[in-house]
This record gives C-alpha cells, sequence and structure tokens, in this order.
C-alpha cells in the first residue's frame, strides 16, 4: 500500500530530475510530478508526470481535486539571470506560484488534520552585501546576517521565505480555534552543480558551466572575474539535504529556514579544475560587469551549523571529493571521454 503523495513542482529542472531519481524507488510513495516540459527520456514513467503551468488556476484544481498531498517540493523558479531580464514574470512564477500552493497545502492539511510538509529551496541569493570589502569582512553568512538582496530572484526567495514562516506559524491566528496549519521548511541553496545536467538561467552557472564546456572540448568565457568566490554543493548532496530536512523530526528545527553548503569555490579554482583534468580547456575570463555585480554581492560562504546541529546536515562531498570522485568521473562518463 502506498503511504505517501508527494508532489514535485519544476520537476524537469535539475534539482527536479535528481530528486526523482532518489524518491521513485520507494514504493511507499506515490510521485506526481509537474512543469512546464516534459521529463526527460530515462525518467519518463517514475512518476505522473503533469504538463502544465502553475500559474493555471484549473491545474490546481485538479491537482488538489485528484491528490492528497503529504509532502510538496516547490522548486519550479525562475533563476537570478532570466528573473533580471524579466522581473514580471519572476514574481508571478516565484511569489505567486508559491501562495498558491501554500494555500492549497494549507486546505489539505485541514482536510487532513496533519500539517503537509512544504519543502522549498531558498538561496545565496537572498544575501546581499554592498561591496567587496564588506564581502571580504563577513565571509561566512549566517542565516540572519545581510539579508538584503539585490535581484528580484532573491527578493522572491526571502519573501517566499517570509510567507512560508506565516503559513506555518501565524496562519488565521485570529481565528477562534487554532487551525491545522502546514509545515514550511526551506533550505538557502549554494550554487548547485550537477555532473548530468546543465544549469541555465542562474548567475552561479559559471562553475558548472566551466566544467561542462571544458568536458566537451568547448572554450568558455566566464562572465566573472577569475577571483570571484561563492559557495557550492554538487546535486547529491542537494538531493539529500532536501530528503534530510524533510524527514527531520519538527521538534528538533529551531528554525524553518537553514543555510546548507559544502565547499566555497573561486572561478579560478573551477578553470584549475578544468584545466587539470582536461588539458588544453580554453578558459577565458570576460567578466560581464552586471552579472559579475549580483555574484559579488553573494557571500563568499554561508554558515551552515544551524542545519548541522539541528538535523545532523553534513555533505557528503568535499571539495576534492566533489571532484574526484562525483563531478569528473560522472561527465567524463556523461561525454564518452
Ligand atoms: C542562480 O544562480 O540564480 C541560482 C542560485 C544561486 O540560487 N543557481
Amino acid at each position: 500500500m502506498r503511504e505517501r503523495t508527494v508532489l514535485i513542482t519544476g520537476a524537469s529542472g535539475e534539482i527536479g530530475q535528481a530528486l526523482i531519481k532518489s524518491l521513485s524507488d520507494d514504493e511507499l510513495t506515490t510521485l506526481v510530478t509537474v512543469d512546464l516540459k516534459p521529463l526527460p527520456g530515462e525518467l519518463k514513467g517514475k512518476s505522473t508526470h503533469i504538463i502544465g503551468d502553475l500559474l493555471d488556476k484549473e491545474l490546481l484544481s485538479l491537482l488538489e481535486k485528484e491528490y492528497s498531498f503529504n509532502l510538496i517540493f516547490h522548486l519550479a523558479a525562475v533563476l537570478s539571470t532570466t528573473a533580471e531580464h524579466n522581473p514580471l514574470l519572476a514574481h508571478k512564477i516565484n511569489t505567486c506560484s508559491t501562495i498558491d500552493l501554500l494555500e492549497m497545502a494549507t486546505r489539505q492539511s485541514q482536510n487532513q488534520a496533519n500539517p503537509v510538509k512544504f519543502l522549498f529551496p531558498s538561496s545565496i541569493a537572498v544575501y546581499g552585501l554592498p561591496d567587496l570589502e564588506t564581502k571580504n569582512q563577513f565571509p561566512a553568512l549566517k542565516e540572519c546576517d545581510w539579508t538584503e538582496p539585490t535581484t528580484m530572484y532573491g527578493c522572491s526567495k526571502l519573501y517566499c521565505e517570509k510567507v512560508g514562516i506565516y503559513y506555518s506559524e501565524y496562519y488565521q491566528q485570529l481565528a477562534d480555534l487554532e487551525p491545522v496549519r502546514l509545515d514550511f521548511r526551506a533550505l538557502r541553496f549554494p550554487g548547485i552543480i550537477s555532473a548530468f545536467t546543465i544549469p541555465s538561467g542562474g548567475t552561479s552557472d559559471f562553475g558548472p558551466e566551466m566544467i561542462h564546456f571544458a568536458a566537451q572540448g568547448k572554450p568558455y568565457d566566464c562572465f566573472v572575474r577569475a577571483d570571484v568566490r561563492i559557495p557550492f554543493m554538487v546535486m547529491p548532496d542537494a538531493v539529500q539535504s532536501l530528503l534530510m530536512l524533510a524527514d527531520a523530526p519538527k521538534d528538533k528545527l529551531q528554525t524553518r529556514i537553514y543555510n546548507v553548503t559544502s565547499f566555497s569555490f573561486s572561478a579560478q579554482d573551477f578553470k584549475d579544475l578544468a584545466q587539470k583534468h582536461f588539458p588544453g580547456s580554453k578558459i577565458n575570463f570576460i567578466p560581464d560587469p552586471k552579472r559579475q555585480a549580483i555574484v559579488d554581492s553573494w557571500p563568499a560562504d554561508i554558515d551552515d551549523s544551524a542545519a548541522r546541529n539541528d538535523w545532523n546536515w553534513k555533505p557528503e562531498y568535499d571539495a576534492q571529493t566533489a571532484s574526484q570522485e562525483y563531478l569528473l568521473k560522472n561527465i567524463s562518463k556523461l561525454y564518452k571521454l
């Protein structure tokens, strides 16, 4: 018998694909996935996949009528670079769709008399450091530091964190009887690197793009300076952190918003790695001042001690093993090197 029903939005995106691979082997889970795009061939049949737009109210009411969700991973989002080209679209996808899903999850929590867990990927983009001097002065930010985003994407992620807390803690706070509320939990992700997919539309993309281009023997013009540094993690750790936070006992959580990270890399570190393993790689630094400014406003590192303390978070991969055991090995297989 199936014991839980899980919804993944943005399922055809990088994290979505990796999460489906992890969850689809669990026979006790009914997996429902939604995206504007179909799933890639190898994931077909691993979930009930609905192609549709989360802003379509009919789609949401169909989901609500057909399924009783226990767990929602709301991954659909317009990333930071794309969002700067179309802030209104980013607002609609990143915040309106989140509110609509929070409403649906609230109603389902009340109908089931049990809180629906709502897992939300937030980002280092919620941070905004005013200049490089301050970035150097505050090398590893805690959750409450410098939440002054300069991008539409960062603003929308920060807003969704706040409303997620609202729906979990204060929704209908003036009602006579305390309602059953949903259980919102968010992770602030660093740049994520997958060995199997290439990101698009983000501003942390320079790292994974550089490695994938080098592996394919394609030249890469990096849009940030060599010295720029931000935190990263590889996809298996990102998926693992989502699953761990979803499973963490509620009484262990001292907050609903957690930083998670693995290692901090500069653009030069990526170049060194690429050139060591793919000799002859042609990588130039041709910074785009505007995208550069976004990355400069993000922290060089984040402090994930709250996640480590509260739910035993620890990445499986550090910089060394992420490169050797996960990235280079799998990327070489992917491009048949
Ligand atoms: C982006 O670059 O927009 C994302 C992020 C850092 O959240 N990868």
